[in-house]
């Protein structure tokens, strides 16, 4: 009998962790399906493959990453690493709670280099279109080699989507934005929060992208900053110099005015107002089409195209945990495809979905949140072979987080956790993350530095 054949769309995180799944397969002796992995980027990582571009990449593609140099860690890297590849085993030592992208990138890229998966990965290869023949039961995929300008078409039993949902920005109109003087951009373009030393800056948003931005901007010698939210304030107890109003009502040259009446003059505007599901290659049937969030409707267990059970998505949903719900995620994903399981009927299928919406809509705070999450994560993992973890313990470290960012959003960086998985405490970073300037990966793991510093009067 032939092979089936399995295309991975996008070799970010979510996409290695699919490759790693099914490689983990075959080194147990399972015979698996012939996979293939379309990379639109010249590299993998997917958002951790940091770009300086903005807009449009060598290619004339949209550039994926909406990751900007200063980028660290925003939670602690306990809560996703991976229960199969800890950091002990890549770094051979403790390291920090909050690494820089750089360094989390290593870590991402070890695991794959390990598994031997590289060759599976087509580079600079951009899905154009994913159709489905309803009666050979098979996909045919379009697709751009852009290297060598040309397109080729295959045919697939099943197909992941593993594209993210973090790239194509959501930019609301705003009266009189048009004419505002200054720079306006969304977060997907921001690349380093240099340039807005000395400047009064507006980031539009209440979420992880104003926040970060916001407190980076600080850091680098923003002269104001100031956020304004839609439906509520972040809440956390603000430098001088950094604080949050009301949504925008207008703009009137380079003055927003805000909803509470109250106005302030701006130098430049950041929208860090999130990002839309788009899935360009699909049909409209067969795309997600759902606000950023826990539970997107249309798939079961988060991952199966409920219409197309074989289509499956990975990393759709809203991110508290990320890495190791991947692989949750993946190791369902190639298990269902593997046929270690039977996939129950549509209308089981549907029941099961309606039951993990129902649970959702009935999570109200945070905690509820991060726990819904766990949850959804132990759900998978308890039906394959991926180790599992003590996720009550990641789910205490998640709290833990966001107790240490209420007391000091500047500082929860340098705060350190054990491991998870390995019990290995985390180093306290050599530098405060305050007066840290260098993100690179080299700096991050100098050992000497401490040497040096500590030696200085
Ligand atoms: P992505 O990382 O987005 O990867 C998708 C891949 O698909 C990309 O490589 C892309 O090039 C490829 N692709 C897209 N379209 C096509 C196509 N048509 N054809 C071929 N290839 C295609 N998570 C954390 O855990 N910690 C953090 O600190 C953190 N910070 C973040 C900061 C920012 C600014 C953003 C945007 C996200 C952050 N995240 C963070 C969440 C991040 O999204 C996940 O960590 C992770 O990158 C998601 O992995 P993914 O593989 O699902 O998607
Ligand atoms: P999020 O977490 O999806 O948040 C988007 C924010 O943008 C959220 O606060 C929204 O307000 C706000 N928003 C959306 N539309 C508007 C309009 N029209 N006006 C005002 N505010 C608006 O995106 P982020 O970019 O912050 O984070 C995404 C990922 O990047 C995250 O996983 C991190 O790891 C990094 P709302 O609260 O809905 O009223």
């Amino acid at each position: 009998m032939q092979r089936k054949r399995i295309a991975i769309i996008g070799a970010g995180p979510s996409g290695m962790a699919a490759l790693r799944a099914f490689k983990s397969a075959e080194r147990g002796g399972t015979d698996v399906p012939d996979v293939v992995c379309y990379e639109k980027q010249d590299d993998w990582g997917g958002q951790w493959n940091f770009s300086w571009r903005t807009g449009t990449d060598r290619y004339g593609e949209p550039v994926h990453s909406s990751m900007y140099r200063n980028l660290w860690s925003n939670g602690p890297k306990e809560a996703l690493e991976f229960a199969e590849y800890t950091f002990d085993q890549h770094f051979g030592r403790p390291i920090s709670s909050y690494p820089p992208r750089e360094v989390l990138w290593d870590y991402i890229n070890g695991r794959a280099v390990e598994s031997d998966v590289k060759d599976a990965v087509l580079f600079a290869h951009a899905v154009r279109r994913v159709e489905f023949d309803s009666e050979s039961e098979r996909f045919t995929v379009t697709v751009d080699d852009l290297r060598h300008k040309a397109t080729i078409t295959e045919v697939f039993d099943e197909v992941i989507v593993a594209t993210g949902h973090f790239s194509f920005p959501n930019v609301p109109d705003f009266e009189g934005i048009g004419t505002f003087p200054g720079e306006v951009i969304h977060a997907h373009e921001f690349r380093g929060a240099e340039r807005f030393a000395g400047q009064r800056l507006l980031l539009i948003g209440g979420s992880y992208s104003a926040e970060d931005i916001g407190i980076q901007s600080h850091k680098m010698g923003a002269r104001q900053v100031t956020m304004s939210y839609r439906t509520q304030p972040q809440g956390f107890a603000w430098p001088d110099g950094v604080d949050e109003v009301p949504e925008v009502a207008r703009f009137d040259g380079s003055v927003a005015h805000f909803v509470d009446g109250t106005s302030r003059e701006f130098d430049a505007v950041v929208l860090c107002t999130g990002y839309l599901h788009h899935y360009p290659f699909l049909p409209h049937e067969s795309r997600i089409d759902s606000p950023n969030n826990l539970y997107p409707d249309g798939l079961y267990r988060g991952v199966t195209w409920q219409k197309n059970p074989r289509l499956h998505y990975l990393g759709a949903q809203d991110q508290w945990f990320t890495f190791n719900m991947f692989d949750a995620q993946a190791w369902f994903v190639r298990d269902l495809i593997l046929g270690r399981f039977a996939l129950p009927d549509a209308d089981e299928r549907q029941a099961h979905i309606d039951e993990w919406k129902s649970a959702y809509a009935e999570v109200a705070t945070d905690e509820a949140a991060v726990r819904f999450q766990a949850d959804y994560i132990r759900d998978l993992i308890e039906q394959t072979d991926y180790p599992m973890f003590d996720l009550d313990e990641v789910v205490a470290t998640f709290l833990a987080w966001k107790a240490d960012k209420k007391v000091d959003i500047l500082t929860y960086r340098d705060k350190a956790y054990p491991s998870v998985m390995t019990g290995t405490m985390a180093t306290v970073h050599h530098t405060a993350w305050m007066d840290e300037l260098d993100d690179s990966r080299e700096r991050y793991l100098s050992t000497q530095l401490d040497a040096d510093e500590a030696s200085e009067p």
